[in-house]
């Protein structure tokens, strides 16, 4: 268990004065990531909402060495920086016990770096891959991902009379990730620091790839105010819309039990992207859906947990 007091004695390796918007869950969590990492650090960035706020030349807001890499080459990136890294160790070239991290958006891993996260993933290389799951391309436009969840507008499933927002679920990206059976992998949230740094920790100690999953609210995209950034994250959690869960040695483990679960309403009503939903029978029925949706994976967790879990 991580304490504040002891965190804060860490340098601030995301420097503030980058571009971000105001209460955006993406530079939370980087800032909360690289606050809990042992270092030396070298991070590896594809581009997305990240990179453009934190790195537009001539300014950087990373106190760490960043490899800016094209969009769907995050993992083969690390892929061959840690070979490269692991060669100079071996020649004993470099001394340090040096940890990577690859930062990556929803669109960068659910979708266009999928490929390479799978190889990286199999190959078994050491590094950690993060991905800010913010539900959409953010940067270029609040477009759907395969991230973005059912039911939600964005400008590329547009809530009208055509369509209700997404009309698919979002894909189940930590059973590809846990199929490939890495080191550790985990989802959570920012609102659960403890439960973020603590889950960075084990990943950066784990002996082989690892992957975490962090819901990270966009007050533009998911358009809310953005003082309920945090609110929205731990609603996630509190409606089990984001199950907070750990895969580790072929073991699930749900890290945090709500003491009341929140209908998914609760989550939805504070965001503009969901708007569309609240007027008139149609919505309802896709709230229900919404619902059904989220009651199915929570208890399929739980059964996975049950039937692969610690004795
Ligand atoms: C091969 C390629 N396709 C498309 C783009 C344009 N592009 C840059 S960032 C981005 C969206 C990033 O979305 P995501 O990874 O979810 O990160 P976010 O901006 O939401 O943080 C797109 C489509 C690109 N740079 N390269």
């Amino acid at each position: 268990m991580a304490r504040l007091k002891d965190l804060c004695q860490n340098p601030e390796l995301f420097s503030s004065g980058h571009r971000a918007c105001a209460g955006c869950g993406e530079a939370l969590a980087v800032r909360q990531i690289l606050l809990a990492a042992p270092q030396p650090v070298v991070g590896i960035m594809p581009t997305g909402c990240t990179e453009i706020f934190s790195s537009i030349y001539p300014h950087a807001a990373w106190q760490i060495p960043m490899i800016h890499t094209a969009f769907e080459t995050a993992a083969s990136t690390a892929s061959g920086v840690v070979a490269a890294y692991n060669f100079h160790k071996r020649q004993g070239n470099i001394k340090d016990d040096v940890k990577f991290i690859a930062f990556a958006g929803d669109g960068g891993t659910y979708d266009i770096g999928f490929q390479a996260i799978s190889g990286a993933l199999e190959r078994r290389h050491k590094f950690l891959y993060v991905c800010t799951d913010n539900e959409g391309y953010m940067n270029t436009g609040i477009q759907r991902s395969s991230a973005t969840p059912y039911g939600a507008h964005t400008t590329t499933s547009p809530a009208g009379s055509v369509i209700p927002g997404k009309t698919m679920p979002r894909k189940d990206l930590m059973e590809i990730v846990i199929a490939h059976s890495p080191a550790y992998a985990a989802q959570t949230t920012i609102a659960l620091w403890n439960d973020l740094v603590t889950k960075v920790g084990k990943a950066l100690a784990a002996d082989g790839p690892s992957f975490l999953n962090v819901l990270v609210p966009c007050p533009l995209g998911w358009q809310h105010p953005g003082n309920l950034t945090i609110e929205m994250s731990r609603l996630a959690a509190d409606t089990c819309f984001w199950p907070i869960y750990e895969w580790e040695n072929g073991r699930y483990k749900v890290n945090y039990e709500p003491k009341e679960k929140k209908p998914v309403e609760a989550f939805m009503k504070p965001q503009g992207r969901f708007s569309h939903l609240f007027k008139g029978d149609a919505g309802k029925a896709i709230i229900d859906e919404a619902q059904r949706q989220i009651d199915a994976q929570w208890a399929l967790l739980h059964k996975r947990q049950e039937a692969f879990g610690a004795a």
